[in-house]
């Protein structure tokens, strides 16, 4: 198996309960490297633009609205497997039916407020990638 990049989001529910060490634990305890990372208060603009695919759903003005409510980190994992590996993480989208272990059974308030985003193909990773770093700022 190839060594593969994800794109990965700690949504404003987990910095708000300050979860960023105990997520990013999960994540390097299996075998993910956090390569690039930083703390945002994403504007409006880009959390519509970065959601364009949900436009037409009807929780979208919901989600972009909670998404700027707070500082987020974004962040490219590294490591084998990295975009199966990091959903398989995360869990299901609603905490309900999240598998015992994952970070959203572990840690997700709602549906909406779940914790942390995972890009769920190696072609959005790239895309999510570039919408938030530089290449200068990935050091593998
Ligand atoms: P994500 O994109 O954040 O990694 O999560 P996902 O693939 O598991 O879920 P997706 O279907 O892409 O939905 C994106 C985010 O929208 C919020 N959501 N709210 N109220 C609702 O019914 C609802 N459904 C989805 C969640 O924050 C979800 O992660
Ligand atoms: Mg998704």
């Amino acid at each position: 198996m190839a060594i593969e990049r994800t794109f990965s989001i700690l949504k404003p529910d987990a910095t708000r309960r300050n979860l960023t060490g105990k997520i990013n634990a999960i994540y390097e305890e299996n075998g993910l490297s956090i390569i690039g990372q930083k703390r945002i208060l994403m504007s409006e603009t880009q959390a519509k633009a970065f959601y364009a695919v949900h436009a037409a759903r009807p929780f979208y003005k919901d989600l972009v609205e909670f998404m700027i409510s707070g500082p987020v980190v974004v962040q490219v994992l590294e490591g084998e497997n990295a975009v199966t590996k990091h959903r398989d993480l995360m869990g299901a989208t609603n905490p309900a039916n999240a598998a015992e272990g994952t970070v959203r059974k572990l840690f997700a308030e709602s549906i909406e407020a779940n914790s942390v985003h995972g890009s769920d193909s190696a072609e959005n990773a790239a895309i999510e990638i570039a919408y938030f770093f530089a290449g200068c700022e990935l050091v593998g």
